[in-house]
């Protein structure tokens, strides 16, 4: 992986806040400092002239020294003596640096002085009041200092798909209305689609940059400006989420989108392939020594490459690119595939909704099925359904069914998997219902060889269809439990059981990765909502994305399939 100006820039703004906070001498410090900005301002690689062994002590700020320690990185990736700081100054210590309105100096002064030595501690020092009192402190910068801790916790986070869509939308058709914007698109992790974001960024293309850039910065929900130039800007909106964006000319569109696309994984192997051509991909186009042979489009910027368009879900350098050159990429799925929905709740449980309402929002929805799967008794929190009343529900469902016409409510239960794998209902009541999701609701601390068997016995019963949530983790709030998924696959294979993609934005279970096990594998999955209300039967295109990014196909799908279809591989 090739180092940039920027990698080695930034280890030396490091070396230098680490030798200042060590109290070095400023003049050393300052030394870093400049050769960052030198380093920061080439309009060359030092990667590439290093490669040439040219003369970097030519450049402006770089002496013999400075000259030695780029060679190093470039050519090692590292750097001893950042390594040595690095053990000399704690991470917690120099994590107080990541916090506004606290540089160096301040650092070492909170250290000698009040035994501060990590960001929890400064918190206490300044909620007691005790920072105030430090010479050239106050209350004014104790109060900062305690806003600035704030806006670090919430930038430190990421930021579910799901909570940055509405504000990503507004702020695009925001921008579209600029004067001389032509199109406005959010690239960035949020295009990948990957179910969290660091932040969003945004490329446009106008006739000229001001206004746009204008219009950004006056947004009515920016906080702070971060930065302002001609073509680009980042502001912090108001709940902490980061802003990136750029305006390009037209002529760039394609291999802007591209760049800042990313991954960066993906960009590096592209970047790459196009050097084995004797071509150059950067975000302005790509170039044959000076002449620009592409770049308004995505396409065009592929085929330089000699490789059809890739969807951006796959762009993780994850193999998409030797797919791609094979003519071997998937044809992801797409909402329209769908025709029915296999997991959700009603107000028998802990849904919101009648059965009524659902059926008109799955009829909105244009779906040939959909099941009802309210819990079982096992779990009280949800109100549990006994046999007695999912009996009493499935009589209503057989009601309602005779009534409607194009489109079938399967009968159905989200069964809990017991710790001993048992289902928390007789094979007798199971058999009665036309499709039967499994889950894990209890027992997360399992071991992992006890939680592999426990679900694989419960797969063992040849009711249960569907292994819901597989991993029960949620995003930010718990991690997945211990469990062999790769083995769990395997014998939902032998077994004909399916595993589901959950659509709920802070499930998103399984996800990309073991998406993809699971196609390679062989086993099909069941996307489905899990809705709790009529309203999140919309959630789909979460667990729609979440597929696409794990390669899958309409035919890895089973509620792509037709009613006659989907009914023959429910039974076992
Ligand atoms: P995030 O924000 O953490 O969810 O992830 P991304 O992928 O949106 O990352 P971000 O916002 O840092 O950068 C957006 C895209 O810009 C990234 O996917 C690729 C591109 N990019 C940014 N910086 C670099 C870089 O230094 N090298 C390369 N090759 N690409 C970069
Ligand atoms: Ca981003
Ligand atoms: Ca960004």
């Amino acid at each position: 992986m090739a180092v940039t100006n920027a990698d080695i820039a930034a280890v030396f703004e490091e070396i230098a806040d680490l030798l200042d906070i060590q109290g070095e001498n400023p003049f050393r410090v300052r030394a870093y400092h400049n050769a960052a900005r030198t380093v920061q301002g080439l309009s060359r690689s030092l990667a590439e002239m290093v490669a040439k062994s040219e003369d970097l002590e030519a450049l402006p700020t770089i002496g013999k020294d400075l000259a030695e320690k780029i060679r190093e990185i470039v050519q090692t990736g590292r750097l001893r003596k950042l390594k040595e700081l690095e053990r000399a100054v704690s991470p917690d210590l120099a994590a107080l640096l990541k916090i506004p309105g606290i540089g160096p100096r301040r650092v070492r002064m909170l250290h000698e002085q009040l035994d501060i030595d990590s960001v929890a501690e400064l918190e206490k020092a300044a909620r007691a009041g005790r920072i105030r009192k430090l010479p050239g402190f106050g209350a004014t910068s104790e109060a900062n200092i305690l806003k600035g801790l704030s806006e670090a916790q919430q930038r430190s986070r990421r930021y579910l798909w799901s909570e940055v869509e509405a504000v990503a939308t507004q702020l695009a058709d925001y921008l579209k209305a600029a004067g001389g914007v032509r199109r406005v698109t959010v690239a960035g992790s949020y295009r990948r689609r990957r179910e969290t974001l660091g932040d969003l960024d945004i490329l446009a293309t106008a006739a000229s940059s001001g206004p746009t850039i204008d219009r950004f910065v006056n947004y009515e929900d920016v906080e702070r400006v971060i930065s302002r130039g001609d073509t680009r800007s980042t502001v912090v909106l108001h709940r902490g989420l980061q802003v990136d964006l750029r305006v390009v000319p037209a002529v760039s569109f394609g291999s802007a989108l591209h760049y800042f696309t990313g991954s960066r994984a993906h960009n590096i192997a592209v970047r790459a392939r196009a050097v084995r051509k004797g071509l150059k991909i950067n975000e302005y186009g790509v170039f044959r020594g000076e002449e620009r042979i592409a770049g308004k489009t995505e396409k065009e910027v592929f085929a330089t490459v000699g490789l059809p368009y890739i969807e951006p879900e796959l762009r993780e350098d994850r193999g998409e690119l030797e797919a791609a050159s094979r003519r071997q990429l998937p044809k992801l799925i797409t909402e329209a595939d769908i025709r029915g929905d296999l997991h959700m709740h009603t107000r028998e449980t802990d849904g919101r909704d009648s059965l009524e309402t659902l059926v008109t929002a799955a009829r909105e929805k244009g779906y040939a099925y959909f099941a009802i799967t309210d819990h079982s008794q096992h779990l009280t929190v949800a109100k549990g359904l006994t046999p007695e009343r999912l009996l009493r529900q499935c009589e209503a469902i057989d009601r309602l069914n005779e009534s409607l016409s194009g489109i079938r409510i399967l009968k159905g239960i989200e069964v809990d998997i017991l710790e001993d794998g048992q289902l928390d209902l007789k094979d007798d009541v199971l058999a009665y219902l036309d499709i039967c999701v499994g889950a894990v609701h209890s027992a997360f601390g399992l071991s992992r060889r006890r939680q592999t068997a426990r679900i694989i016995r419960a797969m063992d019963n040849p009711h249960l269809n569907i292994f819901a949530h597989p991993t029960g983790r949620l995003l930010g709030k718990r991690r997945a439990y211990e469990v062999d998924i790769e083995k769990v696959l395997a014998a939902a294979r032998d077994r004909g059981c399916f595993l589901e993609v959950n659509c709920q934005p802070e499930r998103l279970d399984l996800n990309d990765v073991d998406c993809r096990l699971a196609k390679d594998l062989g086993v099909k999955l069941a996307i489905s909502t899990d809705a709790h209300s009529a309203g999140q039967l919309n959630y789909m295109r979460f667990g729609i994305a979440q597929a696409r990014r794990g390669w899958l196909e309409k035919h890895d799908v089973i509620n792509t399939l037709p009613l006659k279809a989907l009914l023959r591989r429910l039974k076992r």
